[in-house]
């Protein structure tokens, strides 16, 4: 049996217990599934309570139904949905009951999305867009999935493929003239017009993304420096609570930490590292060396001393190598001095500077607003970007270079051209997902979680 023949079914909603669970049922059967457990049919789309029971006849739960036939229905197949009350009893109860009905089985991950993709009710870029939505943390990468969801970027590919399309019938119209001598000009000037219209408008939005891709994940902050210069006690600062523990004893952090915080809407991951020295210690070696390779890795580093101690990281015999990092406006490495209630104020900072009193707070207000700037220009405005994910910035680059050759080759072979346009409108479909082999799909679907 085809595996679209089988009705499948998962808890959509959070774990149990729960006060309510969602439990959704697509495919064939899902109408007998909702006969069998509750009766009679619910009117379409509407809640209806209902008494669920089991195959003896005894019930399971007060639940409520709803009954979308297929294909007005988020799978395009025949959707039921039980809400009952979320506790584990319940829900194994009410599973033992759905599978005991023939041809039904519980869901892979992202199953019911899949099957809403393959019913043409969302094309894959609104499906990622989905699974960045259920995922969005904060309110700016919540936008970023509903626009995708919303298929601007599905809608734009599929205008740029139509007008491929209508592109390459004007070329291939050429080739058939071109046995009677020369393309005329007058099929050939409106084609390429189009295709540098076209690449014009895909180079806009692949240099319009800024570091969109990076939203889903988020900006990396490493407070690094050398032992008991508070570096603890700063991420304590910024994530409002005791992530780290705070000692007055040198190497008190050994493994990384991390906390998520959410600024301004930007998710930011800030880790607080192991004091960086040379030491004996076995355990202390390999908190210094994950320090090093996480601070190093991080898109911005704020290294702290204490009050007016040395300012070169390099120069400390670290390693890490972070002045070459440092760009121009000061960028990926600040200088945090902290415990300015001991030393006072040095006075004149310089950009990428900034003087702290981690313990009672003096400064934080200002290296927050420096983190949300640095934020914000590290994303870009991010508002226009329509390209989130490496898979499609890697075909838009493809069909975007197939234009450019196109253009390059148009005049001398129009037969090379047609095959270049050929492959613009193959990317495009990758995009959409409407060309793309199972097994790429598969490796997409299953990033989803269970239930959608
Ligand atoms: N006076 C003062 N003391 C501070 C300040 N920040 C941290 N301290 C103290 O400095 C000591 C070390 O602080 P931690 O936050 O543990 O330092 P650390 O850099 O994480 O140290 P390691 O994990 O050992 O590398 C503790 O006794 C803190 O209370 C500050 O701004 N002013
Ligand atoms: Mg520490």
């Amino acid at each position: 049996m085809h595996s679209r023949d089988q009705t499948i079914f998962a808890l959509s909603s959070g774990r149990a217990p729960s006060a309510i669970a969602v439990v959704r049922v697509s495919g064939p059967q899902a109408g007998l599934v909702l006969t069998t457990l509750g009766g009679k049919l619910p009117p379409p789309r509407q809640a209806s309570r209902r008494l669920l029971r089991d195959a003896a006849g005894q019930p399971i739960d007060d639940a409520i139904l709803l009954w979308f036939p297929g294909p007005a229905s988020a799978t395009g197949e025949d959707v039921a949905e039980f809400h009952v009350h979320g506790g584990r009893a319940v829900l194994a109860a009410l599973f033992t009951g759905i599978s005991s009905i023939p041809n039904t089985r519980t869901a892979d991950p992202g199953e019911f999305t899949r099957r809403a993709f393959e019913n043409g009710k969302l094309d894959l870029t609104e499906a990622e867009g989905l699974d960045d939505l259920i995922h969005a943390d904060t309110d700016r990468q919540r936008r970023q999935a509903l626009r995708q969801l919303q298929g601007l970027l599905g809608n734009r590919a599929r205008d740029w493929r139509e007008r491929i399309i209508e592109a390459s019938a004007l070329i291939e119209a050429g080739i058939d003239f071109s046995d009677e001598g020369d393309v005329p000009a007058d099929l050939l000037a409106p084609a390429v017009k189009a295709i540098t219209a076209l690449h014009g408008e895909i180079s806009e939005v692949l240099a319009a993304q800024g570091q969109a891709e990076r939203l889903r994940d988020g900006l990396v902050v490493a407070i690094a420096g050398e032992p008991n210069v508070g570096k603890s006690t700063l991420i304590n600062q910024l994530a409002r609570r005791e992530v780290a523990i705070v000692s007055p004893h040198a190497g008190t952090t050994r493994d990384v930490i991390e906390v998520q915080l959410d600024l301004d809407g930007y998710p930011v991951t800030v880790i607080d590292t192991a004091g960086i020295r040379e030491t004996d210690d076995p355990v202390e070696q390999e908190g210094v060396r994950r320090a090093r390779a996480r601070a190093e890795d991080a898109d911005l580093v704020l290294w702290l001393v204490e009050g007016e101690g040395a300012v070169d990281p390099a120069a400390k015999g670290s390693p890490l190598a972070l002045d070459d990092r440092r760009d121009s406006s000061g960028g990926r490495v600040w200088i945090v001095r902290n415990k300015i209630d001991l030393s006072g104020s040095a006075g004149a900072l310089r950009q990428g500077e900034f003087e702290i009193s981690a313990s009672r707070g003096d400064g934080i207000p200002d290296l927050f607003e420096a983190l949300v700037k640095f934020a914000a220009a590290f994303f870009g405005t991010g508002e226009g970007a329509l390209v989130t994910r490496a898979r499609q910035r890697d075909l838009l680059r493809r069909a975007s270079d197939s234009l450019h050759r196109s253009l390059a080759l148009v005049e001398e072979g129009e037969e090379l051209a047609a095959e270049e346009l050929r492959a613009v409108s193959y990317a495009l479909g990758r995009l959409l997902g409407r060309i793309d082999v199972e097994d790429v799909l598969g490796a997409i679907f299953q990033k989803f979680c269970v239930g959608k």
